[in-house]
């Protein structure tokens, strides 16, 4: 290992920039004549409209134009469109209703823009804002999964008869229902997994410049994948060729999901500035982003598990509802399913399972991918019904996972995903260990003279992460590639840019890219730059979702170095007069093997592009790309330990530990790796404990803001215990898995058992997150009248 190659703590790179104040977000490009934007929004959460009236609007100091849905639709600017098209049981595709940018006629939630105010200041658009009249019939709303699938429920689209948008199914439901005719035991379990409102520290925002000169438009954008918004926003919304439109995402800070999507307001703004023909900035307040960036999560789910009497698990089958919101947004159908119901056996050797997923359309938020999106939701049923399994049957919880874990490589599981390379007996002992699971009883037995209720909760899990080949992912209905690109372009001197179609918005990926080159190329780490986010920079790019940036963009550019390699030992055997057979390199160093004669990789470099002495046959510059296309996914898996602490008199849960040993393949960057996973952890945690976006039965959002919707603080976390079991991706050249979403996958189901085993002596069998004072408190109350 290199001090600053694979598995070097390296410090992260972009912090320089970070901490001096330097960095440059979307918010900060400041162009000449520039615009401002505000969206007049729907106060309700479900209405008709009826008129707009922007005349005072229009004559208020400052304001350029008030634009509307009607324009909009003048100017042929289309819906939004959803990238993954699910089908029905019945093999029929899912209801896909209009997304107009802005609504004319409809609103659909609150929040929903129907206009929106352009100014020479940001605080006249604001102020003009309030004097657009908006006539609004207000209409019945349904704002929950339970209120949108009721009989005679007022329906969001007329396109979902019922409010569904698909009724969908995995796995084999004959075979399912003959593994539970023979159970010894059936497990089973109503719960529900919260919506939760994503909370990035910078707002969303877009700037949209025009040059008329070249008819080409440049949009700045808060986007975890400025290609992907290029293509959607260009090909399928605006009808403008690509290569007259540039999206650059400059420094994002943070995303967490929330920033994949294309959202209106990156067109409107982009459409706006054309009309206008003057660059238009929207940054959105605080209270916008509660309200409209994509929801996470909501779920409502009934699951059962069959047993043998020995504990050994014949079948699982599940019932979900998954709340979609007003409108698909651009990922949210394939998150209930293929990234939710296809990690459904877990660690487990499960041989029947079967998933029954309907997705319902309600008057509220759209709901698409926030950190884990799907595999939380996975994981959390799984290890609650596993544990309530163990309770109901006598079994410790251990025993009964180390009885029913996979240990057999590659795995094909009854719903779709074959796992490449696991070991999940060596992070359960690791975290046993690490957690002193052993010593517990002692611990509730010191808790209990203090008058606290001590509990330990365990979640052994795996996810997928990395998505994966495209041709499956097509075939599964996917309307993108799912590949990435690399570039790598080495200068004269030896300096090297790198190029990725992956985005970082907070992983540190200036850093770990970086430490890539240094590695394969023997380059001074100082010397690499990682350049990222504009797509007229970069060839093309996936963007960055479901922990793949290393897995699928740092395999692109590991490919793209072996080209590099490749050319610069034809280089150096030429300059050398050996034959390139005879070259090797390592550690920056092209040597003809076995003898004292080398080239220093510079040295080639300038050869490249000073070619007075170079091969007939080769062409000059040294400047490769590679598009990487994942054989499968990556399946990171994990086992957490969870204590906690409950106070009988007031139900405040305090997490006492959280120990954790996951297996992240090979670990490019450790202090990285624990920083993704002290963030994934927090937020694991926060949905837990914390966090629940709640709508009145009118729609109307009552955690709107921080004062009611409790976000995890550093006091409510302990110092984790960070531990690793790793073995090694078998299907990517690097043997990397992803990290990013480990965290707020496998810690909520390990606080919730902890909980549980806290109260289980009280009769308590299961407590819903969040496990606020107030529900265990109830819990308590309950289970001792
Ligand atoms: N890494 C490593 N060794 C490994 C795996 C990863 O050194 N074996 C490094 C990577 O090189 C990268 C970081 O860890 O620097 C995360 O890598 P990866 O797991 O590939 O995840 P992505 O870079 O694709 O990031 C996306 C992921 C997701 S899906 C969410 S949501 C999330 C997250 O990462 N959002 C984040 N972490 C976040 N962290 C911050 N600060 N902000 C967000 O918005």
């Amino acid at each position: 290992m290199s001090d600053t190659g694979i598995g070097a703590a390296v410090r992260r790179k972009e912090d320089a920039r970070f901490l001096t104040g330097t960095g440059r977000y979307t918010d900060d490009i400041v162009r000449p004549g520039q615009l401002y934007a505000h969206f007049v929004r729907s106060p309700l959460a479900h209405a008709k409209v009826k008129k707009i009236d922007a005349k005072a609007a229009e004559k208020a100091p400052g304001v350029v134009a008030v634009l509307t849905g009607k324009h909009l639709a003048d100017d042929k600017i289309g819906g939004l469109p959803c990238g993954w098209l699910i089908h029905n049981k019945d093999g029929s595709p899912m209801n896909e209703p209009p997304h107009p940018p802005l609504a004319s006629s409809v609103v659909r939630y609150v929040g929903d823009a129907v206009a929106i105010v352009v100014a020479e200041s940001r605080q006249q658009a604001k102020t003009a804002a309030q004097l657009v009249e908006v006539d609004y019939e207000e209409l019945r709303a349904a704002a929950s999964i339970e209120a949108g699938l009721a009989k005679g429920a007022p329906q969001v689209h007329a396109e979902a008869p019922g409010n569904v948008c698909y009724d969908w199914e995995l796995g084999d439901e004959a075979a399912t229902k003959a593994a539970f005719k023979g159970a010894a035991h059936i497990a089973k379990l109503d719960l529900v997994n919260q919506r939760l409102i994503p909370n990035a520290i910078e707002p969303r925002a877009a700037i949209a410049e025009y040059d008329r000169a070249s008819d080409s438009t440049t949009v700045w954008t808060t986007s975890q994948n400025p290609h992907v918004a290029r293509l959607l926003m260009g090909a399928f919304v605006m009808g403008l060729p690509e290569h007259k439109l540039r999206v650059i995402a400059p420094d994002v800070g943070g995303g967490f999901g929330s920033k994949i999507f294309l959202y209106a307001e990156e067109v409107v703004v982009t459409w706006a500035a054309r009309k206008l023909a003057r660059p238009v900035k929207w940054t959105a307040e605080r209270s916008e982003s509660f309200q409209t960036d994509a929801h996470g999560r909501d779920h409502v789910t009934h699951a059962e598990l069959a047993l043998d009497e020995e504990g050994k698990f014949l079948g699982l089958r599940v019932d979900t509802k998954a709340n979609i919101g007003a409108y698909l947004s651009t990922f949210g159908s394939s998150i209930p399913t293929y990234l939710y119901a296809t990690l459904l056996a877990g660690c487990y050797t499960t041989p029947a399972i079967y998933a029954n997923v309907k997705a319902v359309f309600t008057h509220t938020t759209p709901v698409d991918a926030y950190r884990g999106a799907g595999r939380p939701e996975a994981a959390f049923l799984l290890e609650r019904l596993v544990d309530i399994a163990a309770r109901e049957m006598g079994i410790d919880p251990v025993e009964i996972r180390r009885k029913n874990f996979i240990s057999k490589f590659p795995h094909q599981t009854p719903v779709a995903l074959e796992y490449d390379s696991g070991d999940y007996h060596a992070a359960l002992e690791a975290v046993l260990e690490l957690a002193d699971w052993k010593g517990f009883e002692a611990r509730r037995a010191e808790a209990r003279k203090r008058g606290k209720r001590r509990g330990i909760g365990l979640s052994t899990f795996v996810e997928a992460c990395g998505i994966a080949p495209s041709a499956v992912a097509g075939a599964l209905g996917a309307r993108a590639g799912l590949f990435e690109s690399g570039q790598i372009r080495v200068h004269p001197t030896g300096s090297v840019t790198v190029y990725t179609g992956s985005h970082s918005h907070g992983q540190g990926h200036e850093t770990t890219f970086a430490q890539l080159a240094s590695e394969f190329l023997g380059v001074d780490i100082d010397q690499v730059d990682v350049v990222h986010g504009d797509t007229e920079q970069v060839a093309f790019g996936m963007g960055t979702y479901g922990s793949r940036s290393l897995a699928v963009g740092g395999s692109a550019l590991y490919m793209a170095m072996q080209k590099i390699i490749e050319k610069g030992t034809k280089i150096a055997a030429h300059l050398m007069e050996a034959s390139p057979a005879d070259v090797e390199f390592d550690k920056g160093t092209f040597r003809v093997k076995g003898t004292d004669k080398t080239k220093a990789f510079a040295e080639v470099s300038l050869a490249a592009y000073v070619p007075h002495n170079y091969p007939a046959d080769l062409e000059p510059g040294l400047d490769e790309t590679a598009f990487y296309d994942p054989k499968n996914f990556t399946f990171p898996a994990g086992a957490h330990v969870v204590e906690v602490e409950i106070d009988p008199e007031t139900g405040v849960v305090e997490l006492v530990s959280v120990a954790c040993a996951d297996d992240v393949g090979t670990v490019i960057n450790p202090m990285i790796v624990d920083g993704q996973m002290h963030g994934g952890l927090a937020q694991g945690i926060g949905q837990a404990l914390l966090e629940h976006a709640r709508y009145d039965d009118s729609g109307q959002l009552l955690t709107g803001s921080y004062m009611n919707y409790t976000m995890p603080r550093a006091s409510d976390l302990p110092s984790f215990k960070l531990g690793r079991s790793i073995t090694a991706c078998t299907h990517n050249p690097l043997g990397v898995k992803g990290v990013g979403e480990v965290g707020s996958i496998g810690v909520p189901p390990a606080v919730i058992n902890a909980v549980v085993d806290a109260l289980a002596d009280l009769g308590v069998r299961h407590v819903d997150m969040p496990a606020t004072p107030e529900r265990v408190w109830r819990h308590i109350q309950q289970a001792q009248a």
